[in-house]
């Protein structure tokens, strides 16, 4: 016989359970197995100069960018703690994030002592810090961002160490074939494509190429991009050909989907390099226009402006080969993952990936997901009261099935990875 939750306490008490134990799988992230070398980012020393800190530096201290950036990580790394920690309280998100991170790892945060967390990571194998932290998290595995025109990243996939380990996905980006065709042409030119500037069929095939080759060679969950503001859909442009003449195709024919997060307005302050991006509202009608024209192609899709969240929402309920996902970059802030957690389970019900970490530093896996689970069960709970009140009352099988599809398995589906 099934078990209704009739309770309010007991309901509570489940969906914060099943949101704590059900494993999550963490669809866009920058973080690497240790195989990757350099590319994987960990420890307190990589936490403190994490370039959402980075930005907030700048609004205490009188030291420039450049004078900051030319400095070594564990000297940028004192200097932040210095005046984001203890100077000023660290109750901003990414400070409090840290805190958390820490508190998770069993360290005394309150004792305010940088060399004894550093005492930790200089002593612990990365191997075993990376069980630990996925143990910690309740993460089952990662998306990574795998980009061919990173020099060292390119290198690591074609000396064929790349990942083995199956909690590391990849993810193809190719930011730089959508948003600077003119520069890209001489690089893929050098790497042995026949292409130019110019959008010739030959180009565009060896285009295509390109990314069949890298599909081969990375097995990408998706392919993603990352696009600004005026990001336009019909348009005459070269971004837009490419899409419809490679990317499109390509993704089609491979079965993945296409990823767009949409709404950066790259380096609006260069002098900050990682932190000097800006956020700018999107024409969601794009998405719109690619989802109804291509209805057998899939799209991942996110948006960097609170604006856009709403008409995003509805988007998604017109085309059902749109999936939205996370709470993206500026908009990973519990007041306002509240509010679209919210919109979302409104108007999509649980057909919908609520979160990603965006992790770029391991560690970071323990934060951003702590403290997104709080939000989310808050706001599931709140709308399982709604229906109850109805006299529709849920069972435990039935908050772990929705949980589950929201963690995991309405993504593994999208892509196609569950059986
Ligand atoms: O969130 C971030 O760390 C950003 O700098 C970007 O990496 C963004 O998430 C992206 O994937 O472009
Ligand atoms: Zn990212």
């Amino acid at each position: 016989m099934t078990h209704y939750l009739t309770d309010s306490r007991a309901l509570q008490g489940c969906v914060k359970k099943a949101v704590r134990e059900t494993p999550v799988f963490d669809m866009h992230t920058h973080i690497y197995p240790p195989q990757f070398g350099e590319l994987l980012l960990w420890g307190v020393d990589d936490l403190l100069p994490y370039h959402y800190l980075g930005a907030e530096f700048f609004r205490y201290s009188s030291q420039t960018p450049e004078e900051f950036f030319s400095l070594s990580k564990q000297q940028q790394a004192e200097l932040i703690w210095e005046a984001l920690f203890v100077d000023h309280s660290p109750v901003s998100e990414s400070n409090r994030g840290v805190l958390t991170a820490l508190n998770k790892l069993r360290f005394d945060v309150g004792a305010r002592d940088l060399n004894a967390f550093r005492e930790y990571f200089a002593n612990v194998a990365v191997e075993d810090y990376v069980d630990r932290v996925f143990e910690l998290a309740n993460v089952e595995a990662v998306v990574m961002t795998n980009d061919p025109f990173d020099d060292k990243e390119r290198q690591v996939w074609l000396n064929s160490k790349a990942s083995s380990d199956p909690r590391f996905r990849a993810a193809l980006r190719i930011d730089p074939v959508l948003m600077d065709w003119d520069r890209s042409a001489s690089r893929l030119d050098g790497w042995g494509y026949r292409v130019t500037s110019l959008l010739t069929e030959e180009t565009l095939s060896e285009i295509s190429r390109f990314l069949y080759e890298w599909i081969e060679r990375l097995k990408p969950l998706y392919l993603a991009v990352s696009l600004p503001p005026s990001f336009r859909y019909p348009e005459e442009s070269k971004r837009a050909r490419i899409i419809e003449s490679c990317i499109i195709p390509v993704t089609r024919k491979t079965g993945i989907p296409f990823a767009m997060m949409i709404g950066v307005n790259k380096l609006i302050n260069p002098r900050l390099g990682q932190a000097g991006d800006g956020v700018g509202r999107c024409d969601v009608g794009a998405v719109e226009a690619l989802a109804g024209k291509f209805p057998d192609n899939r799209f991942l899709v996110t948006f960097l402006s609170r604006e856009n969240q709403h008409e995003a929402c509805v988007a998604a309920r017109k085309f059902s080969n749109v999936m939205l996902f996370g709470c993206w970059w500026f908009m990973n802030n519990p007041s306002i993952i509240r509010e679209i957690t919210a919109e979302r389970l409104e108007l999509l019900g649980t057909s919908f990936v609520p979160q990603h970490s965006d992790a770029r530093v391991l560690d970071q896996l323990i934060y951003k997901w702590s403290h997104s689970r709080e939000i989310i069960a808050e706001i599931l709970f709140e709308k399982y009261e709604d229906i109850r009140r109805t006299g529709w009352l849920v069972s435990e099988k039935e908050v772990r099935r929705d949980v589950k599809n929201l963690f995991s398995d309405n993504f593994k589906r999208f892509v196609g990875t569950k059986e």
